[in-house]
């Protein structure tokens, strides 16, 4: 079975996200979306939460299952047995972070890192602006989905 692992923060997943994981899915027999927990950094949402929506908004691919996982990618990938990282990438800006990571965990472990362009309509998306949108009382339809917009309104109402 070729399978492979889509990590992040995932606090909340976006459109951009989603474009990823949807491309990755079409390319592989399963995907794993690995939500990394820091204990050092309180999230908007906690990991069980992002986890249930990440499940409800890939549940139409077929192929994907949602993990946490906490410490070094690279021992969740062994203990899963997934020999591939599919990260997207938006800008430079995200390169030069995401080659250290990359070098770094193929030299710890022999795990590769394969990257895939973001789709230019979500280029700019990241989950800390969405959220700094949202914060302020900016519309963020069309950028993540409906459920997960509802669900980021309640949060920041409350
Ligand atoms: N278009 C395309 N791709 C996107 C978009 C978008 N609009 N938005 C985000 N992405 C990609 C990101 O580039 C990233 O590849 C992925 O989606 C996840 O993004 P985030 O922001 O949710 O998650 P990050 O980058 O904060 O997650 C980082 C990890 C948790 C994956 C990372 O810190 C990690 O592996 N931590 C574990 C500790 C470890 O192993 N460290 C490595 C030591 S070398």
């Amino acid at each position: 079975m070729r399978r492979v692992v889509c990590p992040g923060s995932f606090d909340p997943v976006t459109n951009g996200h989603l474009d990823i994981i949807g491309r990755t899915s079409r390319l592989y027999d399963e995907v794993v979306v690995a939500v990394g927990v820091n204990v050092e950094k309180q999230g908007l949402f906690d990991v069980q939460e992002r986890i249930r929506m990440i499940e409800a908004v890939t549940k139409e691919y077929g192929n994907v299952r949602v993990e946490k996982f906490h410490g070094l990618l690279v021992d969740f990938c062994r203990r899963q047995e997934i020999p591939t990282i599919v990260k997207g990438l938006r800008a430079v800006s995200d390169f030069d972070y995401e080659l250290q990571m990359a070098q770094l965990n193929y030299r710890m472990s022999g795990v590769e890192t394969l990257f895939m362009s973001t789709n230019p309509e979500y280029s700019f998306l990241s989950s800390s602006r969405l959220k700094e949108i949202a914060r302020y009382g900016g519309d963020v339809s069309g950028l993540v989905p409906e459920l997960v917009r509802e669900q980021l309104m309640e949060r920041l109402r409350s």
